[in-house]
């Protein structure tokens, strides 16, 4: 029996395959469940009492030989095969890549984008550092007019002239300037206010403006425009207009949308009264037109105006402004399965 085994030793040193298969194989008939190596285990019991240090010795010298041999040539193949081709084992799992996420400003931004650009509006930008005449002149805001003091504004340096935009309505002035009626144009931006930092408000923030210039536009026009937007944003259609009061626009209005009042969180974010206000708007004053060249006894429009960080907040429940801008990732990966 010995003699047998030492023969079976002698195969198992000798032994060696570049093919996995025949490792495999090999593998098999020493070290398988029933392999010759229990088989050789088995047959312990019946081997005479003095036979039995020297038989156990040699079995398992075969098993750790079989053992080490299998590993060496399964190993021997694989680096075999790596240093094959210029690009290694093309079988392998490749790194995954990570995806990254649209921010959820982006993504709020780009929807009101489209929803107003299928009813013919484009989309115009401007500077973020501004003139007096663009931010407020020429918006119907004098230099003394109290309005002035409706927003805090940040100037550059110290020249009174030169400031950082509180609104986007200064580059639809600039597009007014430039472009003859009719105009359907929508204005998004960064604008900045002056205004202490907290959870609900920044000093800079995110706007999308509105601007619709022809012959005979009237109040109706509006209504129905915004009453089409907040279908398309928010799957709802009832809205109500507040009277309001800005500069550049007369009548004006806040603009509410009806959230409804069927879940804990429309409770929670509507006050408890299902109304939420969305945007504020009006009929181009006059006065603007005729500052940027637009005679107001032949063409009249509508304007309009919402924040996106708000909205922002609003359909994703965020509760604090600030995460938006501080770039956490763990915030922001939250938006990959997002638009
Ligand atoms: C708003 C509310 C009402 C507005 C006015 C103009 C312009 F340039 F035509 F005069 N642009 N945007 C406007 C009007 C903006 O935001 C709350």
């Amino acid at each position: 029996m010995i003699d047998t085994i030492k023969e079976h030793l002698t195969q198992v040193e000798n032994f060696s395959s570049t093919s996995m298969d025949e490792i495999e194989a090999f593998r098999i008939k020493y070290l398988g469940k029933k392999g010759l190596l229990n088989q050789f285990f088995a047959e312990f019991k019946n081997v005479p009492k003095e036979e039995k240090a020297a038989f156990g010795q040699i079995i398992n010298q075969l098993k750790n030989t079989a053992n080490a041999k299998v590993n060496d040539l399964k190993a021997e193949l694989e680096n075999h095969t790596e240093a094959k081709g210029v690009y290694g084992d093309l079988t392998r799992p490749g790194h995954p890549i990570e995806l990254g996420a649209r921010h959820p400003i982006s993504i709020v931004k780009n929807r009101i984008i489209e929803i107003f650009s299928r009813i013919g509006f484009n989309v115009s930008e401007g500077p973020e550092i501004e003139d007096d005449w663009h931010n407020f002149t020429a918006l119907n805001l004098p230099e003394y007019h109290p309005a002035r003091d409706m927003q805090d504004t940040f100037f550059i340096q110290t020249n009174p002239d030169i400031l950082l935009r509180t609104h986007t309505s200064s580059v639809q002035v600039r597009y007014m300037e430039e472009n003859k009626p009719p105009i359907r144009t929508i204005s998004p931006g960064r604008v900045y206010r002056n205004e202490a930092i907290s959870a609900r408000s920044h000093c800079f923030f995110h706007q999308v403006e509105g601007l619709y210039i022809d012959k005979d536009v009237s109040f109706a026009d509006l209504k129905q425009t915004l009453q089409h937007f907040t279908s398309e944003m928010f799957g709802k259609s009832k809205i109500r207009l507040r009277p309001s009061y800005f500069p550049f626009t007369e009548p004006s209005a806040e603009v509410d949308v009806y959230w409804g009042l069927e879940t804990e969180t429309d409770f929670k974010m509507t006050k408890g009264t299902g109304w939420l206000e969305i945007m504020g708007c009006g009929m181009v004053d006059p006065n603007v037109l005729r500052n940027c060249n637009i005679d107001p006894e032949e063409y009249s429009g509508f304007a309009f105006g919402m924040g996106i960080d708000r909205i922002a907040l609003l359909l994703y429940q965020i509760p604090d402004i600030r995460l938006l801008s501080e770039n956490d990732v763990r915030f922001l990966e939250q938006f990959k399965s997002s638009l």
